[in-house]
């Protein structure tokens, strides 16, 4: 038998789909799926390829699409996120925007029909959805303070937005990186508190000196997936703070590409790569792709402060000027509401909003004079500077809403066991609690002070929705990864297990 795409032993399915169409091609074929209807488009192009543009089939919503932005360093301008607003507006309830994990934004309800409208409206503001989804590299994140905190080491923004531009050749779509054995995720650092989960990415670059210059000690092949967990570790590089990251980016993308394991989609992210080869072969082998010397590591990094999550209002190093950091609880926005930050950030400070990996928004440069007016705003009831101590901390994935991996709901239990808990008990201590709907860990229990995953557990004989209790995550510096500490509690049964947990670690105590 002639061996073909369909039949090579050696292809899975997901290789077979890049091998036969990239899927970028999607991209001149988009007018034609917007005409035919949903319904009618193949179904291999509808459930994947069309992730490439970053336009995601929900099965839990058949018809009502989700779009994942890229927001490079998780800034965004007013204008862009007016856009953004109208674009979910004009979908009632069924549209909203939820801020990601990785400091992004994530839009939904959408129609298939409306996309290409939707894509040049996201152009003539300088916004792409781009290879945001499947064997692309995600969105890169970079310390939310870039530019405006006194104590920071290294400006992030330039750089995060030149990595994505050569991903992405200019948000245009760039067929060098649209089939990678797998998802890679990029963060660059700047400040000293590990604002982004450097250990949690494929590649993330951290402040440290060397003789004397500031630049960026390189960590390698940090991922979360239902079968493993790893920290990065160290690659022996580093680097100035300059168009070498973006060299770096782009020559170990492409080892990664070229020699990446695929057979396997279990076993397909880098450090499966780093496994088999051993760091000093992976390191020659980018060096090598690099083309000149890479320096060896420095010392020590610049990442010595516990991490901040930026919620309330804080003088920023230009004198005069503050930013607010605005609790959203569980990450979610309704049109209303980005319109509204759309116009704060207009009328108070400089028409920038941030995004935060712990899914909270930013609006910085508001001058001293309009601070008093800014906090007596409406949506600030909403969108708190001054959160109760667990809700501050809350991140939550999408779920079972709108997730079809997902074994259970997490958005609004999440926000429900936080307020009977913050209701019975008198919390010491701020706690992080992360939820997350299944083993994929996109909101990253691992790294929190108590993480819960989505399983499926047992309860008087039956199977319902249950969790499985991760403790110990350190972020900050010294981050290190929690482990999984209880397995399979029912949902019904939790909100005792976490009254007893937060007693018990003395971050909280029975009210008087
Ligand atoms: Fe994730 C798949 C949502 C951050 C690990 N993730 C998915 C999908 C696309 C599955 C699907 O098609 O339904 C989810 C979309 C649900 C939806 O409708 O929203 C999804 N992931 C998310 C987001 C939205 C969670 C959130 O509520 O914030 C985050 C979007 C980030 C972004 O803007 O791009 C998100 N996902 C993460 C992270 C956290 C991070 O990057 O720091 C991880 C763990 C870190 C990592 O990847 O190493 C993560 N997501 C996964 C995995 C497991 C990957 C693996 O190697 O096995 C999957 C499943 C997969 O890729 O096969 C997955
Ligand atoms: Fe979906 Fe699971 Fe990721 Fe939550 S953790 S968004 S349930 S894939």
């Amino acid at each position: 038998m002639t061996t073909t795409l369909e039949t090579a032993p050696s292809l899975n399915k997901f290789e077979k789909l890049k091998a036969q169409k990239d899927g970028l091609l999607v991209k001149e074929e988009l007018e034609q799926f917007a005409q035919s209807g949903w319904e009618a488009i193949d179904k291999t192009d509808l459930e994947h390829r069309l992730k490439w543009l970053g336009v995601f089939y929900r099965p839990v919503t058949p018809g009502k699409f989700m779009v994942r932005m890229r927001i490079p360093n998780g800034i965004l301008t007013s204008t862009q996120m007016l856009i953004l607003a109208e674009v979910v507006q004009r979908y009632g309830e069924d549209g909203n925007g939820d801020i990601t994990t990785r400091q992004n934004i994530q839009l939904r309800g959408i129609r298939l029909e409306d996309v290409p409208d939707i894509f040049r409206r996201f152009e003539q503001v300088g916004l792409t959805s781009v290879q945001s989804g499947m064997d692309n590299v995600r969105n890169i994140t970079g310390s939310p303070m870039a530019g405006l905190d006194g104590n920071e080491l290294i400006d992030t923004r330039e750089l995060v937005q030149k990595v994505q531009d050569m991903i992405t050749n200019n948000g245009n779509g760039n067929p060098e990186f649209t089939n990678l054995p797998r998802k890679f995720n990029i963060a660059i650092e700047g400040g000293r508190d590990n604002s982004v989960h450097a250990e949690i990415n494929d590649v993330a670059f951290v402040p440290a000196y060397k003789d004397g210059q500031l630049g960026f000690n390189v960590v390698v092949g940090g991922f979360f997936s239902a079968k493993r967990c790893e920290a990065a570790i160290p690659l022996n590089v580093w680097l100035p703070a300059n168009d070498d990251v973006v060299d770096l980016c782009r020559a170990i993308l492409i080892v990664y590409r070229d020699y990446g394991l695929r057979a396997n989609r279990q076993k397909s992210r880098l450090m499966w790569l780093i496994d088999e080869w051993g760091i000093e072969k992976f390191r020659a082998e980018v060096e090598t792709e690099f083309g000149r010397t890479l320096p060896m590591a420095a010392l020590a990094d610049e990442m010595d402060w516990e991490k901040r999550d930026h919620i309330g209002v804080y003088p920023q190093k230009q004198s005069g000027l503050n930013y607010a950091g605005l609790h959203v609880p569980v990450g979610r926005l309704f049109a209303q509401d980005m319109f509204e930050l759309a116009r704060m950030a207009e009328v108070y400070g400089s028409g920038e909003i941030r995004l935060t990996v712990e899914q909270n928004i930013i609006i910085p440069n508001i001058h001293n004079s309009r601070l008093q007016a800014f906090l007596a705003e409406p949506l600030l009831e909403q969108f708190s500077i001054n959160p109760a101590p667990l809700s501050r901390s809350l991140v939550s994935c999408t779920g079972a809403q709108f997730c079809n991996f997902a074994l259970i709901d997490t958005k609004n239990r999440a926000l429900a066991t936080i307020k009977a808990l913050e209701a019975e008990l008198e919390i010491t201590q701020g706690v992080r609690i992360h939820w997350t709907g299944c083993p994929n860990s996109c909101a990253q229990p691992q790294v929190a002070d108590i993480g819960l995953m989505g399983t499926k557990a047992r309860k008087d004989g039956k199977a319902v929705e249950g969790v499985d209790i991760y403790m110990g995550g350190k972020v900050g510096k010294d981050a290190h990864l929690g482990k999984c500490v209880q397995k399979g509690i029912p949902c019904d049964d939790l909100l005792p297990v976490l009254r007893d947990l937060l007693i018990e670690n003395s971050w909280a105590k029975p009210k008087s």
